[in-house]
């Protein structure tokens, strides 16, 4: 025997009795399959993933998309949208009663009397605030949590305008159409695409940190569903860089009244039926606070915390859909109150980090989905709802991966990223993936993690005009709150295009009103006609809306094992 066979027995043999008492637990499946996983990464490096037919789309998103199952929706009794179907947890929000309905409010006084009331403070009412007091509107800007605290923050990989030269707005109109299953307002759309420019301009001009390269150039990225790479980004944390500039551009000018913990409940009218003010809840005391103004923005953002369908999350705490009851009540009509966005990759595990986003950035950065058997099972970058639906798909067929806590997800492959880049491109391109991660302990540049599609956007909303302008005179709605811009589908970044552009259209509409128009009388009027309604559909009172904070109860298993 050599020295060095001879040297290993004497190891083999030196351990041997540590060794016999050791238990050598079997691989977890889901351990196993995170192996499998990897070990198919380098063939999967070779395959071209085609895009998929639209007729194989349609059929794909019929079999397996949330907004296609049908048990999960019913048709609003009454009011503007009698008749159209939407989600159980949205019908139930607009067909609510009013918090103040058998309540004495005094409307005989205001506690503040404004030209422009502008209700959320995420990007698109700090937007629209700035906009209408440029434009020499008094402004009183109100947010049911801290400013700031929004959707906005939320989004992660960029903002779409088309500034590249091989790019044009009219290119980047014919993308958000096709990814919106043509289902769009083409004048809303148009307004936002050649606009973009603008105030893309303007956030920089503002310090938004766009990425730029070497020479100062703005960095592009192409987003899923678009034709051109066009998505101007921060990182992966475009959106709180967004939401931290516009934020201390409201907060420096002090000629902004703002009101912190203080959503409105319900929206106030006069005689005509236009919008003159609003109730606000002070959540920190009892007391309501009663705005007069001449027009009113509505920028109170995203349903996702009604978790549609028990899907989880990516929203903000805050996001209950509160504009929609609010505006509904008034009579103003919805666009597509049925559709809504589920972001295809939302962390699934660990479990403290369910609905989380993991931006498609990194799905445009080249990682791939991959099954349990090891495989590819679409091209990542068509779009959202298709790709959300071929990996409920997946899970539906038995190709899903089992988390700890009973839940189902798809690895995404994110170290196939550095394997085909060069070492550290993750850390650098997706700083706040990488730190949200290191807090579970997952290395993202390294380990596939689990994801599932998690509830991102509502679609639909109040509908709107090119100006914000709702049917209801005063009244104005912009961002996420709004509908019919992006169909039935949004495509990345183009909700933070979305609410900067209808955030300063709403501003501007809304300040030129208000200087054509004499305060209106404070009144709830509308009520009587919605008790009518109610009434007459046979609805039962006893709830309310708008929910304001999310209902969260604990598990009956985690109640009993609480301490008393
Ligand atoms: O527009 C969005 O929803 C977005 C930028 C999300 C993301 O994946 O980063």
């Amino acid at each position: 025997m050599d020295a060095f066979l001879e040297q290993f027995a004497g190891v083999v043999e030196a351990t041997r009795a540590h060794r016999m008492t050791q238990a050598m637990p079997l691989m977890r499946d889901q351990d196993k399959e995170e192996l499998l996983a990897e070990a198919t990464r380098a063939h999967r490096m070779t395959q071209a993933m085609p895009l998929m037919r639209d007729q194989d789309k349609e059929e794909l998103l019929a079999a397996h998309h949330p907004d296609y199952k049908r048990e999960a929706y019913r048709a609003i009794r009454f009011g503007p949208n009698q008749g159209e179907e939407t989600v159980h947890e949205l019908a139930a929000l607009l067909e609510a009663d009013s918090p103040l309905t058998g309540r004495t409010v005094n409307l005989s006084r205001a506690d503040y009397d404004v030209d422009v009331l502008v209700l959320g403070g995420g990007g698109s009412g700090c937007t629209a605030a700035l906009k209408a007091r440029e434009a020499g509107a008094s402004v009183l800007l109100a947010t049911k949590l801290r400013l700031g605290d929004s959707n906005t923050v939320m989004a992660e990989g960029g903002i779409q305008v088309a500034v590249r030269e091989d790019d044009s707005p009219v290119q980047h109109f014919v993308d958000a159409m096709h990814g919106g299953h043509y289902k769009n307002d083409a004048a809303l759309l148009k307004v936002m695409v050649e606009d973009a420019p603008f105030v893309v301009n303007w956030l920089d001009s503002l310090g938004v940190l766009f990425d730029r390269d070497e020479d100062g150039n703005l960095k592009v990225k192409k987003g899923g569903g678009t034709s051109r790479a066009r998505l101007l980004a921060c990182k992966d944390y475009t959106g709180l860089d967004m939401m931290r500039v516009l934020k201390d551009t409201v907060l420096n000018d002090e000629s902004i009244q703002m009101i912190e913990f203080a959503p409105a409940i319900e929206l106030l009218t006069g005689e005509d039926g236009a919008v003159t003010g609003a109730v606000l809840q002070n959540l920190d005391v009892d007391q309501r606070i009663v705005v007069r103004a001449k027009s009113v923005i509505v920028a109170t953002g995203g349903i996702g915390r009604l978790h549609i369908q028990n899907f989880p999350t990516s929203n903000h705490f805050g996001a209950t859909g509160d504009a929609l009851p609010l505006c509904y009540r008034v009579g103003a009509p919805l666009a597509y109150p049925g559709t809504f966005q589920y972001h295809p990759t939302g962390a699934i595990h660990p479990e403290q980090m369910a609905g989380l986003l993991v931006t498609e950035a990194i799905r445009s950065g080249g990682a791939h989905l991959v099954n349990r058997k090891g495989e590819r099972f679409v091209n990542e970058l068509e779009a959202r709802d298709v790709v959300c639906a071929a990996i409920i798909r997946e899970c539906a067929e038995g190709r899903g991966i089992d988390t700890p806590f009973g839940r189902q997800g798809v690895w995404l492959d994110i170290p196939v990223i550095d394997t085909m880049n060069g070492e550290g491109v993750i850390k650098r391109r997706y700083p706040g993936m990488v730190r949200k991660y290191e807090r579970h302990h997952i290395n993202i540049a390294v380990e596939p993690v689990l994801i599932f599609p998690t509830l991102h956007y509502q679609n639909g909303g109040v509908r709107i005009g090119v100006r914000g302008e709702t049917d209801i005179p005063g009244l104005y709605v912009a961002g996420e709150a709004s509908g019919g811009v992006h169909g039935t589908n949004r495509l990345m970044g183009n909700s933070l295009l979305d609410i900067i552009v209808f955030g300063t259209r709403a501003g501007q509409a809304a300040a030129e009103r208000a200087r054509e128009t004499k305060p209106g009388a404070l009144t709830l009027a509308h009520l009587d006609r919605f008790h009518d309604q109610m009434k007459a559909a046979g609805v039962e009172g006893g709830a309310t809306s708008p929910m304001l904070l999310p209902n969260y109860v604990r598990r009956p298993e985690e109640a009993a094992q609480a301490p008393s």
